[in-house]
């Protein structure tokens, strides 16, 4: 069987970005690849966390994982920290990893600029634990937004610079990116991606917003000053409604233009708010029970930790033997 890998931080509640772009794309994968789904809350203390939250928001994160459609049963869901071969497979890798390849990673120096008092070594290794998380599981795809294309290609090149040296240890991923929803812009700055963290709370559609604050966000959106509901390069604010729109109603771009061919931005964006609001609104009604029960939750996180470890030790014992770590006795 083939094998995947994704991840999310667990740096807030998600927002529909994750979830167009990644979470909701996962849920295909479970009868044909052997899945692994993390909640990277390792990444996540590159940026200064509070533990209390942190805590919160990462079982919040892996309870919508199952949430949004994922089988526990299918899919192996789990706590990157609960499975120490990440840091250490992250270490050997980051002796294959040149300062000059992390230093032309763009989220590195876009985190960088914004939390400028805590540069610290670990947001500038960041993609090194990702290529670790990647390459433990062998995985074949990693399904992902376009954001983390190049932490893909970066992943690639240690794999391939590690099996030029050692022979085949590593399967070279392929980064798994679908056409519509890999790029969910920000409300209020449409030229920029939406995001967990963004300080604007309007900026961004949390996956937990109730109909009422997903309808005020999307009618206070950012848009231009012509009155036309037209996907194109010079409107990325409606373009972005509209393939929203397109994604939570199942219609075509084409479709979706002559729908509201005349119509106002005002009747347009209730429209792109009611729509949002149905498509998660089962999942938020799933995840209100999943979370009150606390030993399902509480066995999932076990039972999964321990398979993901078995395979994870499997790839890291390889690489130990490899670059000539002494045998364990
Ligand atoms: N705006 C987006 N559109 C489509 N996909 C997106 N992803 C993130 N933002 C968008 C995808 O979501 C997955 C999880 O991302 P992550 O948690 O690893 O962190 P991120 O990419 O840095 O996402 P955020 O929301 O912007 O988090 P913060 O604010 O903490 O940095 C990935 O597959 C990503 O591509």
């Amino acid at each position: 069987k083939k094998s995947l890998f994704s991840g999310m931080q667990a740096t807030g509640t998600l927002q529909l970005g994750n979830y167009l772009g990644a979470l909701r794309n996962w849920v295909e994968f479970e009868d044909e690849y052997e899945c692994f789904y993390c909640v990277v809350d390792m990444h996540s203390i590159t940026v200064r966390q509070n533990p209390a939250e942190l805590r919160k928001k990462a079982r919040a994160l892996l309870t919508l994982y199952i949430a949004a459609g994922l089988d526990p049963e299918k899919n192996c869901i789990y706590y990157q920290s609960h499975v120490p071969a990440h840091a250490e497979l992250s270490w050997i890798l980051n002796c294959f990893t040149y300062m000059g390849e992390l230093s032309r990673m763009t989220q590195y120096k876009d985190k960088a600029a914004k939390h400028a008092e805590n540069i610290n070594a670990g947001l500038f290794t960041y993609p090194v634990l990702m290529a670790a998380d990647i390459l433990l599981f062998q995985s074949d795809i990693v399904p992902v937004g376009d954001d983390q294309k190049q932490h893909i290609e970066l992943t690639r090149d240690i794999a391939q610079r590690f099996n030029n040296l050692y022979g085949e240890v590593f399967t070279i991923p392929e980064p798994y990116i679908k056409k519509t929803g890999a790029r969910i812009m920000s409300l209020q700055e449409p030229t920029k991606k939406m995001s967990k963290s963004d300080e604007n709370p309007n900026a961004s559609i949390f996956l937990l917003d109730d109909t009422d604050t997903i309808i005020r966000k999307f009618k206070k959106a950012v848009t231009d000053s012509d009155n036309e509901i037209r996907h194109s390069k010079d409107k990325p604010g409606i373009s972005n409604l509209i393939e929203i729109y397109t994604i939570a109603s199942g219609k075509t771009i084409a479709e979706t233009e002559k729908e509201f061919e005349g119509k106002g931005y005002g009747e347009f964006k209730m429209a792109v708010g009611e729509a949002v609001a149905a498509m998660l609104k089962p999942i938020q009604d799933r995840f209100e029970e999943l979370s009150k029960d606390k030993a399902y939750i509480d066995q999932i996180i076990k039972n999964n930790g321990e398979k993901a470890q078995y395979f994870a030790n499997k790839t890291l014992r390889k690489v130990q033997k490899k670059v000539g770590f002494p045998e364990r006795i």
